[in-house]
């Protein structure tokens, strides 16, 4: 397809809705938007990106003075949970003031659940999977003069041929991989509104692998890799250290964060970069998202000295559950006992700090199995001072997967409509699996909110002393004895801060 054929001249603008709060102190640069623009930047197209995190309260002013005679395409990168909302709201109110401008969502959420957002009229097409080459092939039927490309042959799309009839065309099963020099990080023009929990570090999201071999029931990912020949693929490792070192000496990075969903699957692939990126004396932080229990008790202390030396600071382990016949439901291939060992391992390696997630409330699990996960949850941060523990999610079963067939087992039905969906977020308190009973699900907030307190969590963030993070602290010094009492007790009555708690999240300013 050559640029002359496009209807000239094409504009495209790609946004980012505003997530969850937690999204509010994790703002990472939007590289969903980036990865599936490479290709229609590399064509020469014009691409916006609206960033409605930042400064939302005049996200309609901004959109609308990107907007002019030549947008043809606005997409949307959707999430389940708030970001629906959002979502909406922004293609409602580009449909009811430029009605010709095709809209289309990609991302996590429509690609799990794509009917239900093709019952949103303002939506006219979705790419379900990896975006880069789709999108641009949209982009491409509907702006150029080359009608060669057949909405039929473009994988992974979906439209609405009549309001009851939708068309999903099959995805393509392996992954997508973009060459780093293609990633179009120009589009951003101020770096400086992205963080990571306030930190002060210039962050940027990169990927050593792709992919997951395992097949934990609650995770969207093996649902979403089963039909690949390769479940799990690392990038070249000198493309993964010629991108660091690019963000580095271009872009001013200071810390890098692998958003692998596994990044250990074999162990000599994270030592290759880390030697080569101390062989190209690159000094730069590094974080990773993506380990599990099983392969940190494969590393030898000498193995995570190393991993520290060469700037490792962070590593997300999921550890899920304190019983073990939920860890065995769940497929997670651990034990209590292989969690304990391990984090006594981290303790001594306090260089790092170990963000353990967990998930409660599975369908057959007890209230004491729940206060089992509590148990573990204190007891790690007992041995190790330097692991945080991130507020407790509950199971959100996603069409597909095996959790999903489980909890519909167990009387679960999924949301009927995307506005029931976008109240699928972690913190919403309106989301109570059918299978809890109305107790446990009390017990279970109270821990939730419990968990932001217990762990002194918000003093090892190196938050700013801005106005907001000073009444956050204040908050936490006196909250924090009667959060750890609830938690140690499972005192869940008169739960009054779980309405104060709803309140703030639901008010509280965008975090600019
Ligand atoms: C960084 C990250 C976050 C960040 C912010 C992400 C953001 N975009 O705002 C933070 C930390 C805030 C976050 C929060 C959460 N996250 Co998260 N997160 C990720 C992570 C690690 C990387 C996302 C990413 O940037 N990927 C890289 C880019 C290139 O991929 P991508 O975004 O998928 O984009 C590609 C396609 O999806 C598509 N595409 C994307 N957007 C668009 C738009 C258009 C128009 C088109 C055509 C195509 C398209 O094309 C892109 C290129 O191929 C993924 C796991 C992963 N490895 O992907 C989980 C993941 C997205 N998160 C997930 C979950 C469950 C959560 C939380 C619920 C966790 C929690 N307990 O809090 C919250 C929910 C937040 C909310 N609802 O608002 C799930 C998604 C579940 C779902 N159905 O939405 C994932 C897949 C992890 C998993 N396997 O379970 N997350
Ligand atoms: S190891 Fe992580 S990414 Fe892989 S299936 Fe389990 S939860 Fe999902």
């Amino acid at each position: 397809m050559s640029e002359q054929t496009i209807f000239n001249p094409t504009e495209v603008i790609m946004i980012q809705p505003r997530t969850s709060l937690t999204g509010s102190f994790i703002r990472m640069i939007p590289i969903g938007l980036l990865y599936v623009s490479s290709k229609l930047v590399k064509a020469g197209i014009r691409v916006h990106i609206l960033d409605t995190r930042i400064n939302y309260v005049s996200w309609q002013e901004s959109l609308s003075r990107l907007i002019n005679d030549n947008t043809r395409v606005i997409g949307i990168t959707v999430m389940s949970g708030r970001s629906i909302t959002e979502s909406i709201n922004i293609s409602r109110f580009i449909k009811s003031q430029w009605p010709k401008i095709n809209i289309v969502w990609g991302g996590p959420h429509p690609t799990f659940s794509p009917d239900d957002v093709l019952q949103e009229q303002s939506v006219d097409f979705i790419v379900r999977g990896y975006g880069a080459e789709p999108f641009y092939q949209l982009v491409m039927h509907l702006c150029s003069s080359d009608k060669n490309i057949n909405l039929q042959d473009i994988p992974g799309l979906s439209w609405r041929n009549s309001p009851e009839k939708y068309t999903h065309n099959p995805v393509e099963n392996r992954f997508e991989f973009i060459d780093y020099k293609d990633i179009p990080y120009d589009l951003i023009h101020d770096l400086s509104h992205y963080r990571y929990l306030d930190s002060g570090e210039m962050v940027f999201p990169v990927y050593s692998a792709m992919g997951c071999p395992y097949r934990c029931i609650f995770c969207s990912s093996p649902t979403q890799y089963a039909k690949f020949d390769k479940k799990w693929q690392p990038y070249p490792v000198e493309d993964v250290v010629g991108h660091i070192e690019m963000l580095k000496n271009k872009y001013g990075a200071t810390f890098i964060y692998f958003i692998d969903d596994d990044s250990f699957v074999d162990l000599s692939n994270v030592e290759n970069i880390i030697d080569k990126i101390k062989s190209a004396g690159l000094k730069i932080k590094l974080g990773f998202r993506g380990a599990r229990i099983d392969e940190v008790a494969r590393m030898e202390d000498g193995f995570i000295t190393k991993l520290a030396e060469a700037g490792t600071n962070t590593v997300h382990i999921g550890v899920e559950s304190g019983s073990d016949r939920i860890l065995k439901l769940v497929n997670k291939g651990i034990t209590v006992k292989d969690i304990l060992e391990v984090n006594r391992k981290l303790a001594r390696h306090k260089e790092i700090k170990v963000f353990y997630n967990f998930i409660v409330g599975f369908p057959t699990e007890t209230i004491e199995e729940t206060k089992m996960t509590r148990d573990l949850i204190m007891k790690l941060v007992h041995d190790n001072s330097s692991c945080c523990v991130i507020p407790l999610n509950k199971p959100r079963p996603l069409p597909g997967s095996e959790l999903y067939s489980l909890a519909i087992r167990f009387g679960y039905k999924k949301p009927a409509t995307l506005k029931e969906w976008s109240n699928y977020d972690v913190e919403a308190e309106n989301y109570n699996p059918v299978w809890l009973t109305k107790k446990h699900n009390r017990f279970i907030r109270m821990m939730f909110i419990s968990m932001y307190f217990i762990d002194n969590k918000i003093f090892k963030f190196n938050l700013s002393n801005d106005l907001r993070n000073i009444l956050l602290k204040i908050i936490v010094l006196i909250y924090t004895p009667i959060a750890r009492l609830r938690f140690k007790y499972g005192i869940y009555h008169f739960f009054i801060e779980g309405r104060i708690y709803s309140i703030l999240n639901k008010f509280l300013p965008e975090y600019s």
